[in-house]
């Protein structure tokens, strides 16, 4: 290993290890990694071709990797020979990890997702390939000024990227706009505007390195070659335009959660990394197979919610304009080989588009999604609802109909599915929803980020729980044993020390690593309702200045979180934590009992920092409202007992680790839907909850924003007036649910059993047991596994 590092130093990089910076060093070093695994990915690619397999395509607008090289070599297995080759060398192992850029080309859990399964699919030895964009700028970076959110451009490919072989040889051409012509019933699609999408493919090593599938990112190229003319006329600007008008597409992630912004655009990007992959596709099927009825059999395409969408018409032009197969056979075969994955109900969220957008941008497919519709509805003549109402493309409803299965990501969002948005859909097609509850994979979640209790994991059970992580569940005769729960705790308690040290070197925070580390971190949104957790805090804080030696159990409030930035309320709601937690944190009275810390820039790095060091989740959404979570899974499985509502995957959580380890509190579904009805029922809930009163009253009157007491106005008057999200209706509730958590954490023991018991009851969360559902229930593949 040492003398691999120090040839790619030599070699590929040009550096003597005089010269070398500590990038170029993890340059070296993850080029070592990354030539092992090289067989592998030949490997499955070869033994691919031999079974003529089934392939799973799997198409995401987002893939929130973050770093790739301790996955590498955890993955490898190549820990000690890493740790040994850089300390000969005299550098530091961590420290060269750390000096990764994360590659943040997601926002949060439908992306983060994707890259989880991706992980597992090749764990698992599934056929597939991963496709999606590669953008220059991943989501932005955030900092505060003033307690506000600041947003900045991030930069991850400024730094260099070990991961990915650019494939020239990859490219297609992929138009847009232009006109339709029929004539001699072949109908024909000429774009008027063209861009190139050329292939970055990054290796996907498994478990033990025995498989590697392939992650291919699309980045965008001007079609034309350089305008050498107008160069030589000195026309700078004019010679570099095709080229910066191109790179546009693939220049930034969308910032947003659920707001309407840059459509057309958006539009442009869900179509090129769409057309793209499946030209790839094609390209890879015919090379291997001449009849396309085939099709179904030997491809499965899983669409990551709705922005790949398009796929559906794409794919049917493709096989009737340019194959010539008729509509309805055509429309057979896509339908074969497409699959919807749906993330979130959302009404925000479900994707629509304007007619006139997309028949600007996509004429030919604006007619085909007219005749699926058609078809669809005369197949269904009961039918009220359509894909196409009010002069909108309802992309939801065109995914629906263009899949063989559609699922949700937990069973209660699965239910809410079949009763809600896709009722009559459903209704028509009884077969087509199943649910696949979402899962996390243990290699990163908790082999790498949890070193600690790996180790105990490990030397308590062996090591077969990485593979297999339902062999956690052996653990728990062990719970028993108050010896094993005493290293249990010494594990939490040293994850809890360095992230107290990491938050007083980086933040200037100082928080007693002895009080209960309370954590929510997720995208801000108010469905997920860190409103809700703050309201607390200052209500505790009241309380506790009150009557400061009533036994309170410290505690130190962890947020972090990323608005989107025309998110405003969210903005809001942001800076009111860290308002309150300046005015906390400098109460000498208090501070020792109570502390709120907002940490900046989450993303994956901070959050593999921050949930092996948690004590307690928060996982607060209003019931129906978040599909399933799976940060929610990752602190259970590093053992921090849940404080959560009956909503998406809670419920499967609390199913699996036992009501008695588990804080619920709050409506559940209906509940929340009856309660929308009740006329005022966020003053009732105020009026009857004196602890609310005043902590609304507190950040009504400048309490927490002196200098302009007006500042949370909107804030109070959304909670007392509107409250959509029902903070006040669940507030009583939570601070009872908050209280138990009190006095369960004091008793040490207790806790430690009940963490315990969430670690040793997760394993059903890994994403190898989501990924085997999938390949069953709805991709009909195989595992490749080489032995
Ligand atoms: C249309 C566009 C603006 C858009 C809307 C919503 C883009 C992206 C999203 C993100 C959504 C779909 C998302 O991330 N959903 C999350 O998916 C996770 C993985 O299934 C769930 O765990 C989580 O509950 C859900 O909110």
């Amino acid at each position: 290993m040492r003398d691999a590092i120090l040839a790619h130093l030599a070699y590929s990089f040009g550096k003597s290890p005089e010269a070398a910076q500590i990038e170029d060093w993890r340059m070296a070093l993850s080029y070592a990694v990354r030539d092992r695994m090289v067989e592998s990915w030949f490997s499955a690619t070869r033994r691919c071709y031999e079974q003529k397999a089934k392939r799973v395509y799997y198409l995401s607008m987002e893939f929130l990797i973050g770093r790739l090289l301790e996955d590498g070599i955890v993955n490898l297995r190549l820990q000690d020979q890493a740790h040994a080759a850089l300390a000969e060398l005299g550098l530091d192992y961590h420290a060269v990890l750390a000096d990764e850029p994360d590659a943040a080309l997601g926002n949060g859990g439908l992306g983060r997702l994707a890259a989880c399964f991706l992980e597992s699919l090749s764990t698992l030895a599934c056929p597939a390939i991963g496709y999606g964009i590669r953008y220059e700028h991943g989501l932005f970076r955030q900092s505060f000024r003033d307690g506000r959110q600041v947003e900045s451009p991030e930069t991850w490919l400024l730094q260099r990227h070990a991961w990915e072989f650019q494939r020239p040889e990859a490219r297609y051409r992929i138009g847009f706009g232009g006109e339709v012509k029929t004539a001699g019933g072949n109908t024909t699609w000429t774009p008027s505007e063209h861009i190139d999408a050329e292939a970055f493919d990054t290796p996907i090593a498994g478990w033990k390195g025995r498989w590697t599938n392939t992650l291919r990112l699309w980045s965008a190229k001007a079609p034309d070659p350089f305008d050498l003319e107008s160069f030589n006329r000195g026309d700078f600007a004019r010679a570099a335009a095709p080229e910066a008008l191109a790179r546009t597409i693939s220049r930034v992630l969308y910032p947003d959660d659920t707001t309407e912004q840059g459509k057309e655009l958006r539009l442009k990007q869900e179509f090129f990394f769409t057309a793209a992959a499946l030209r790839d596709i094609l390209r890879r099927f015919d090379s291997e197979y001449d009849d396309l009825s085939l099709l179904p059999a030997k491809v499965a395409i899983q669409l990551n919610d709705t922005h790949p969408a398009v796929a559906g018409p794409e794919l049917v032009r493709i096989l009737h304009d340019e194959r010539g197969l008729p509509f309805e056979e055509a429309m057979t075969i896509a339908r074969g080989c497409l699959n919807y994955t749906n993330h979130t109900l959302l009404p925000e969220a479900l994707e629509t588009w304007h007619e006139g957008v997309f028949g600007k941008l996509l004429p030919r497919h604006l007619q085909i999604v007219d005749r699926i519709d058609d078809a669809h509805g005369r197949a269904n003549p009961s039918r009220t609802l359509s894909m196409r109402a009010n002069h909108q493309v309802r992309m939801g409803e065109l995914s629906f109909v263009m899949a063989n299965r559609v699922n949700g990501v937990s069973a209660l969002h699965t239910g809410l599915m079949k009763d809600t948005v896709f009722a009559e859909l459903h209704r028509l097609h009884p077969e087509r929803i199943v649910n696949q509850t979402n899962g996390v994979t243990p290699r990163r979640w908790l082999l790498s980020c949890n070193p600690r209790l790996s180790r105990l994991v490990t030397d308590t059970i062996g090591d077969g729980w990485v593979g297999d992580l339902e062999k956690l569940r052996e653990l728990e005769p062990h719970v028993d044993d108050a010896g094993w729960r005493e290293r249990y705790a010494e594990a939490k308690r040293a994850n809890k020390a360095a992230l107290a040290r990491w938050m007083a070197d980086t933040q200037g925070l100082k928080v007693d690593p002895q009080a209960m580390f309370d954590v929510q971190i997720k995208r801000m949104h108010e469905y997920k309702r860190q409103h809700l957790n703050i309201l607390e805090a200052i209500a505790l804080w009241q309380e506790i200045s009150e009557t400061p030696d009533a036994g309170w159990t410290p505690r130190v409030k962890i947020f972090a979180g990323k608005a989107a930035p025309g998110y405003f309320f969210a903005k809001d709601i942001i800076r009111l934590i860290n308002d309150v937690a300046k005015v906390l944190n400098a109460d000498a009275r208090t501070r020792d009992l109570l502390q709120v810390v907002f940490l900046p820039n989450y993303n994956v790095t901070l959050a593999e920092r921050l949930i092996p060091a948690a004590d307690l989740s928060e996982q607060i959404s209003t019931a129906g409202k978040e599909a399933s979570g799976t940060g929610n899974m990752k602190f259970a499985l590093n053992g921090a007992p849940t404080i959560g509502t009956l909503d998406g995957a809670n419920v499967e959580i609390r199913e699996q680790v036992g009501a008695e380890n588990f804080f619920l509190f709050g409506m559940d579904a209906p509940g929340v839907m009856a309660r929308r009805e009740v006329p005022d029922h966020a003053r009732k809930a105020i009026d009857a909850d004196p602890r609310l009163s005043r902590a609304l009253a507190a950040v009504a009157d400048g309490t927490f924003s002196p200098d302009e007491p007006g500042r949370y106005a909107n804030v109070v008057a959304n909670l007392s007036d509107h409250d959509y999200f029902l903070v006040a209706s669940d507030f009583t509730d939570y601070w009872r649910a908050q209280r138990e958590v009190d006095t369960a954490f004091a008793d040490r023991d207790r806790w430690t059993r009940m963490a315990a018991l969430n670690t040793a009851r997760s394993g059903w969360f890994s994403s190898d047991r989501t990924i085997r559902g999938y390949m069953a229930d709805i991709w009909g593949a195989e595992s490749l596994q080489l032995d």
